[in-house]
């Protein structure tokens, strides 16, 4: 055979030979990890940075692309693979897609690979039919250039969309509604840019307010006067709900790309700053928590806790406000690092930095707010961090993908008080041990595990007036567990689960109805479950009966569109689950 007609043939073998070791590789991390397409679900969503403002890095090292292909390649990236793999495309979820790598696998290895993904949950973007084969070509070109800089994000970009729409001063000095405040529900309507303020009492909406893009979460200042909401578009709003009509009081956009936000709760700093941390840029800012005026930006760039080599995209994932301390406790992902950051001078900002494990994500304190419990999930730990004495005092081994939200806090009739986490990767849901003063040999180990209905899940719940535990599964592929939610009693975990058909009972129609995350209303004697639809499908919001696990209430109303989660004002502002 002639050398020009054996190269096509050598480089396809060769596309093939690496495409097979590279599915080896991810089928043995799907193997030990098991939970590629959830995980999908889960982080593929598109990004909030507009690639339109990010800086084109078209350079002479990566295959031709003019400037007009690059921004097409750039907006597919941002919309379809940022989540997983990461804005500056270091590896998170997915591979690192550094262009040391990119180029040494080439044109023809990456367009077999974006065309037909991999087991580990790379999707199939080209035999899907998601990406033409002109879109996979600009791809896998695209993708030997450097990745394009989204701009950074400074006090001047911040004030610039500061908006104090009604000033302290001109707010009420004292209630102006009859609503009861403290049974309001905060609701994420995260497709239409909303949350719906809905009466717990009564269930009826109070009203719908704009807010940034598919807001991320609600949480309330202190006082329970103001919700503040972030958007993934890292876009804050105060609400006032002292107004007749309870509407937004200040904004401002902190960053390209966020979730979370929170309130300075230590006794005499109630209310006074708040704080949101950034996935774009890599940082957080304190601010006057009643204008949100930007104070303080602190950057979170650095070394990573194990192999201490620099990461420039630690994204800021759960922010708890201390009530230990003056101090707000950031989870920093990437690096792996809890910082504790006082707020008592922030001129003279103190951090105290604390070695956790990567990928922190989301947690929740423990019953009494002591004890701070935090996911590193990719790193299957429970970090737990003691608030008061401002040190780690535990990591603890769990099992594939643990996803507490803020956990749940229930008395175990054998082990005693305990801390809940369920997972993504699979069906176990793990109690631990938080007592140390009376079951010091149970503290912070991993004391009972039971079985609920599959992985997928995100979220679980009870309260302490509740003897339910309640664990949803909105991730898990089969529709008859993602539309259900799994009951056990705190009192007798071993006699199993029983599963409310939440979806069916509300009656939505067409559409994956997702039932997610379980909040419960002041009393703790009603939870709500989001029935979470396409957003041209009808959603609706279901109340059960917490004694009884009787259908209460469907709260179904057109502007409910893609309700997820829910933030009663007394059980947030408290840190009551
Ligand atoms: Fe969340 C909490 C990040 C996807 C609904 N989510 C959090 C927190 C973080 C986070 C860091 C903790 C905030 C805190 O406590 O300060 N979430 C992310 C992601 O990065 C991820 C994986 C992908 C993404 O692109 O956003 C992601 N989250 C989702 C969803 O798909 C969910 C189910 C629907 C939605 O609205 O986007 C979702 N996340 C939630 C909810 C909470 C949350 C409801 C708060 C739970 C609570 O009870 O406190």
């Amino acid at each position: 055979m002639r050398a020009d007609t054996l190269k096509p043939v050598l480089a396809l073998l060769a596309t093939v030979f690496f495409f097979c070791v590279f599915s080896i590789n991810t089928n043995a991390q799907t193997a030990k990890k098991g939970v590629g397409e959830t995980e999908l679900r889960y982080e593929g969503a598109p990004s909030g940075i507009s690639p339109e403002s990010t800086k084109d890095m078209v350079d002479s090292d990566g295959p031709p692309m003019s400037l007009s292909e690059f921004s097409h390649s750039k907006k597919i990236f941002f919309e379809r693979c940022a989540g997983c793999h990461g804005v500056l495309r270091k590896g998170a979820t997915g591979k690192p897609l550094t262009t040391d790598i990119t180029r040494e696998r080439g044109s023809e290895y990456l367009k077999v690979f974006i065309t037909y993904g991999s087991p580990a949950g790379m999707p199939n973007w080209g035999s899907s039919g998601e990406m033409t084969a002109e879109e996979v070509d600009l791809m896998a070109r695209y993708l030997q250039h450097e990745p394009p800089l989204p701009p950074e994000w400074g006090l001047e970009e911040m004030r610039g969309t500061w908006q104090v729409v009604v000033k302290p001063e001109d707010r009420p000095a004292k209630k102006m509604n009859d609503y009861n405040i403290e049974n309001v529900f905060s609701v994420t309507l995260r497709d239409s840019g909303q949350v719906a303020l809905i009466d717990g009492d009564s269930k009826e909406i109070i009203g719908i307010v704009d807010t940034g893009y598919a807001v991320h979460i609600s949480r309330l200042s202190a006082s329970g006067r103001y919700v503040y909401t972030i958007g993934r578009d890292a876009l804050i709003n105060q609400i006032d709900m002292w107004m007749e009509k309870p509407d937004t009081v200040a904004k401002i956009k902190v960053g390209m790309e966020a979730r979370s936000v929170e309130i300075s709760k230590f006794k005499g700093f109630e209310d006074k700053f708040a704080i949101a941390g950034t996935y774009w840029p890599p940082q957080f800012v304190i601010m006057d928590g009643d204008t949100l005026e930007p104070l303080k930006i602190v950057s979170t760039r650095g070394m990573t806790v194990d192999t201490q080599e620099y990461h420039p995209e630690p994204r800021v994932a759960a922010i708890v406000a201390s009530h230990e301390h003056p101090e707000f406790i950031v989870n920093v992902k990437e690096t792996g690092k809890i910082l504790l950051v006082n707020y008592e001078d922030i001129n003279n900002l103190q951090v105290t930095t604390i070695g956790a494990a990567r990928f922190l994500h989301d947690g929740g304190w423990d019953s009494t707010k002591r004890y701070f419990l935090t996911a590193a999930n990719k790193s299957d730990i429970i970090a737990v961090v003691d608030a008061k004495e401002q040190r780690l005092e535990k990591l603890i081994d769990v099992d594939k993908i643990p996803h507490p939200g803020r956990g749940a806090n229930i008395v175990d009739p054998e082990h005693g008080p305990v801390w809940v986490t369920s997972a993504l990767g699979n069906e176990k849901i793990t109690y631990i041990g938080t007592d140390p003063v009376n079951n010091p040999d149970k503290a912070w180990s991993v004391v009972r595990v039971l079985k609920g209905q599959g992985g997928g899940s995100l979220f679980v719940k009870s309260h302490p007036n509740s003897k339910n535990l309640w664990v949803d599964t909105p991730l898990h592929p089969d529709a008859s567990v993602s539309q259900s939610i799994a009951v056990f009693n705190i009192d007798d975990p071993d006699a199993g689960y029983e599963v409310l058909p939440i979806a069916e009972w509300a009656n939505v129609g067409d559409g994956p109805k997702r039932v997610v995350q379980p909040e419960y209303n002041k009393a703790g004697d009603e939870v709500w479950f989001s029935v979470w639809n396409g957003k041209e499908q009808r959603s609706a919001l279901v109340v059960v009966d917490d004694k009884t696990r009787k259908l209460k209430k469907v709260i179904d109303d057109e502007r409910l569109i893609t309700p997820t989660g829910k933030f009663n004002v007394y059980n947030t502002g408290h840190d009551v689950y």
